[in-house]
């Protein structure tokens, strides 16, 4: 090719690009609810040298309100952050839940680990792994987990999964520094209540399922959980959604919102 039609193909293909977001009609199925718009937060992440920068956030209702709140890990010296959307606006309603340290957090999952119905939550931080019991009112009890991780290891992540199928989610350890690397902890909760576990699958949409919503009802309670992709540093969930139904004997109902804007 001569340097002249090169140059116009590159010419072209820079316009192009630059055209595209710009131009690029929306699509048929991007509908009001999978728009975005940007809503900003109050929250700076403090990062020093000595330590990791800022790795996690995580979606949980704490309240079961059926809204999500959002987590967000602080640096080192830093509390945590739990914001709730009200009136178009995020306020941090952090303080009074026992949520937050001052240790830098780097994966913060929200799961039922107890399986009672209310979401808890396992946040990995630079001083261990810690479980907090969530009341079912958003305030949570504290409790470091006892895992064995080598010493100088640093837990950066943690992902859930039902390893040995048994209904209950099981934690796997990403301990950096020092191998092995990859911990799996088994959930030999006693007194854990009822458990679903759901697998979805997109025939029309994605077909992770990515951005599902599903709404579970019993005669006790009422849960809904969303699909995620990616969770925390390096790491993703299994695609179960476990659910958590405590005491419920029955499911009365199920939905599934698929991203594609159809319901089951
Ligand atoms: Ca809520
Ligand atoms: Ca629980
Ligand atoms: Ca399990």
């Amino acid at each position: 090719m001569r340097l002249d039609r090169l140059l116009k193909a590159l010419a072209w293909l820079t316009v192009g690009i630059l055209r595209i977001p710009l131009s690029a009609p929306v699509p048929a199925w991007a509908d009001e609810a999978t728009r975005f718009v940007e809503v900003e937060i109050d929250f700076e992440h403090h990062w020093i040298h000595s330590v990791h920068p800022f790795l996690g956030a995580a979606v949980i209702d704490i309240d079961n309100d059926g809204r999500f709140e959002i987590f967000v890990g602080g640096g080192q010296d830093q509390p945590d952050a739990l914001f709730a959307y009200r009136q178009g606006e995020f306020h941090n309603i952090v303080e009074g839940t026992g949520l937050s340290r001052t240790s830098a957090t780097y994966g913060p999952k929200a799961i039922d680990m107890d399986a009672d119905g209310d979401t808890d939550m396992v946040i990995a931080r630079n001083d261990g792994v810690w479980l907090y019991t969530n009341d079912g009112h958003g305030h949570f009890a504290e409790q470091r987990i006892a895992v064995d991780l080598p010493p100088q290891s640093v837990p950066f992540d943690v992902a859930i999964g039902d390893v040995d199928r048994d209904g209950d989610p099981d934690l796997a350890i990403m301990a950096a520094r020092q191998a092995p690397q990859l911990h799996i902890f088994r959930n030999d909760f006693e007194g854990r209540g009822a458990s679903l576990a759901l697998r979805l699958v997109g025939t029309t949409g994605n077909r992770d399922a990515i951005g599902a919503r599903v709404t579970v009802e019993t005669e006790r309670l009422r849960r809904t959980k969303v699909v995620h992709a990616g969770s925390g540093f390096l790491s993703q969930h299994s695609k179960e959604l476990l659910f958590g139904l405590g005491t419920s004997e029955r499911v009365l109902k199920l939905t599934v919102d698929w991203p594609s804007g159809h319901s089951n």
